[in-house]
């Protein structure tokens, strides 16, 4: 008889995500092994998030990273009109999507997309590219958490449906605003949960008794999360971004892509000159597009939108079954 396994569910679960080590030669080949690749899978089932360490060379971050500081800085002196989520500590910003800054390895990375294709099916839809900022204390007022909330804070299917890929530009500890995740609780919540109204701040907050319940059963964590990794989270996973108490602008990218069959509707801008490398580099998801103008690029990335002006919700619903 070999029925003597533990059933996940009665083990003790760590706080900390699974972090998978890619290897140089994935990285060569573009493609996980099958050890890590079922790794990867399992771990976003399980904990709705998985870490890849490893996957994205440091000069690309580098050079992102100049150009968004000094983005934040100013997205940051807009103030009351600033496109901040929650507090003026965290700021939603995007990435111009132009040929200088659009690296296939961060915004389409191989490897991100065997896992998300693992979990969500062929051909994720890729709609939405942007970021958010831990931005560095400012003067005389200090740092702020969110409230632990989910990014699909409406009526969502059950399983599966869109899975967020962040790459953090720098190291990223408590020091600097490590986003705090409750590992698990993407597929045991569900829009009950969710309290205060959606506002254009994103208001959405998971209630408190639930939360103090969870944190018995599996306490919250702020992972370090080392340069160069992927971090690809469920939709659905209660998270809060953390005060920055560093002198770095904390930027992390957030590319979410959505299961082929749900009907998202957003799309990215990119600069057209990006068609080639979209659909070369590109072509194992669909790439929902608006093609502009680089100058139309460069004269609007800095007035997009923030907190509940993005949609994931999707077209032509299915009532409930
Ligand atoms: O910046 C972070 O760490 C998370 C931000 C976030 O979750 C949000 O603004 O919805
Ligand atoms: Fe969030």
């Amino acid at each position: 008889m070999r029925f003597g396994g533990k059933s996940s569910s009665r083990r003790n679960l760590s706080s900390s995500p699974v972090t998978v080590h890619i290897t140089s030669q994935e990285i060569a080949a573009r493609k996980l092994g099958w050890h890590n690749l079922e790794m990867a899978t399992r771990a976003l089932h399980r904990d709705g998030l998985v870490v890849l360490q490893d996957v994205i060379e440091h000069s690309k971050l580098d050079a992102l990273n100049s150009t968004m500081i000094r983005d934040a800085y100013k997205l940051q002196a807009l103030g009351d009109d600033g496109p901040f989520n929650y507090n003026k500590g965290n700021i939603q910003q995007d990435p111009p999507m132009t040929r200088a800054h659009c690296y296939p390895s961060i915004f389409l990375n191989p490897l991100a997309t065997q896992v998300t294709t693992s979990v969500l099916g062929p051909k994720p839809r890729l709609t939405f590219v942007s970021g958010n900022s831990a931005l560095p204390p400012m003067n005389g007022i200090e740092p702020q958490s969110q409230p632990v909330h989910t990014d699909a804070d409406f009526d969502h299917p059950e399983s599966p449906f869109a899975v967020v890929v962040n790459v953090p530009l720098i190291d990223m500890d408590v020091e600097n605003g490590s986003t705090e995740v409750w590992l698990g609780t993407h597929n045991t919540t569900s829009l009950a949960a969710h309290e205060g109204k959606q506002g254009d701040r994103a208001s959405d907050r998971i209630a408190k008794h639930l939360l103090e319940q969870r944190r018995q059963e599996r306490a919250p964590c702020q992972p370090y999360v080392k340069k160069g990794s992927i971090v690809i989270r469920d939709l659905r996973l209660w998270h809060a971004g953390k005060p920055n108490f560093s002198n770095d602008v904390r930027v992390m990218l957030a590319m979410i892509h959505f299961a082929p069959w749900y009907r998202n509707a957003m799309t990215v801008e990119f600069s057209e000159d990006l068609t080639p490398l979209l659909d070369h580099e590109g072509a194992d998801l669909q790439i929902q597009r608006t093609l502009v103008s680089e100058q139309t690029i460069l004269d609007g990335y800095l007035s997009r939108g923030y907190g509940n002006s993005y949609d994931f919700n999707q077209k032509s619903r299915l009532e409930d079954f």
